[in-house]
């Protein structure tokens, strides 16, 4: 039952990677139950990253813990290929790679070469992450087979049956589900859950997996509709910026910015987030306290 955070980068105003935010942040998630760190991510706004920048943030995140998954993946494949190398250098858990995106109608024998090129050329476990929605492409549980020496992946869909359909065609892959909708689910039938929410409410799914282990059922489906409730508000300030903002409102710290395409929110959106946070957030609150 693990929780996983694809961490955000955090950004200085001028678009710089905030190092010091960064390690801060992890040191805190960690302090609140999340036990692996998914570097790069969609909420890591990985695609918009250089190759420099990923490096930095390895070297950054690595410092403060080991348990991390490192997201390599581009459309430059000798710049992810450069990331794999860089990775030997570190000792943590995996590394990741989306598909190759945004050009459409690949054939299929083309992304399993790309991540048997990863693998190839990795001393680290694998991991595939799968998020069709974005990509263009779904690494499903019917191809998952044709990728050599595959660890583990992580399902970015809403769909619970094609995230257990990868468990059940192999019981040995580590498998996540990437919705905050399915926390629930994922941490209950799955190895655990990769989400966009334990950036800012970290204690509250350590919460949830504490009432699952005690077999408190009913309680923890409440705290994931109100979750589900929470990212309906999020969702309607665009839920890559926000996010940040909801590290300050639900853990009170503040962890940077995030980088245009992705817009900093202005004042009165903050304000207003904040507003639409405050009720859900104090139910939340009654809920958890006293449990984590
Ligand atoms: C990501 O942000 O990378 C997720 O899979 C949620």
């Amino acid at each position: 039952m693990q929780v996983v955070v694809p961490i955000i980068t955090p950004f200085t105003k001028d678009g710089k990677v905030d190092i010091n935010a960064l390690k801060d942040h992890v040191k805190r998630l960690l302090e609140l139950g999340v036990d692996v760190i998914f570097l790069n991510g969609t909420t890591g706004l990985g695609p918009a990253l250089s190759k420099e920048e990923k490096k930095e943030t390895l070297k950054a995140v690595y410092d403060v813990t080991h348990k991390v998954i490192f997201q390599v993946g581009g459309l430059n494949l000798y710049d992810v290929l450069e990331l794999v190398e860089y990775s030997k250098d570190f000792d943590i858990l995996g590394i990741a790679s989306y598909s190759p995106y945004y050009f459409q109608r690949l054939p299929e024998k083309w992304l399993i070469n790309y991540f048997n090129d990863i693998v190839s050329k990795s001393e680290h476990d694998f991991y595939l992450y799968n998020y069709p929605a974005a990509t263009g492409y779904d690494i499903s549980a019917k191809i998952v087979g044709k990728i050599q020496g595959l660890k583990g992946l992580k399902d970015t869909t809403q769909d619970l049956a094609h995230t257990l359909e990868y468990k059940i065609v192999n019981p040995n892959l580590i498998v996540y589900n990437g919705s905050d909708s399915l926390i629930y689910y994922s941490l209950s039938s799955l190895d655990g859950t990769v989400a966009s929410f334990a950036n800012h409410s970290p204690h509250i799914i350590s919460a949830m997996r504490k009432m699952i282990k005690e077999g408190k059922r009913e309680e923890a489906l409440k705290v994931q509709m109100l979750i589900n409730m929470l990212l309906d508000v999020i969702r309607k300030y665009g839920q890559l910026s926000a996010t940040y903002y909801m590290v300050e409102i639900m853990l009170g710290y503040k962890v940077g910015y995030p980088r245009p395409p992705i817009y900093p929110l202005t004042d009165d959106e903050v304000k207003m987030l904040k507003s639409e946070v405050e009720p859900l957030k104090r139910k939340l609150d009654d809920i958890v306290s006293g449990i984590y």
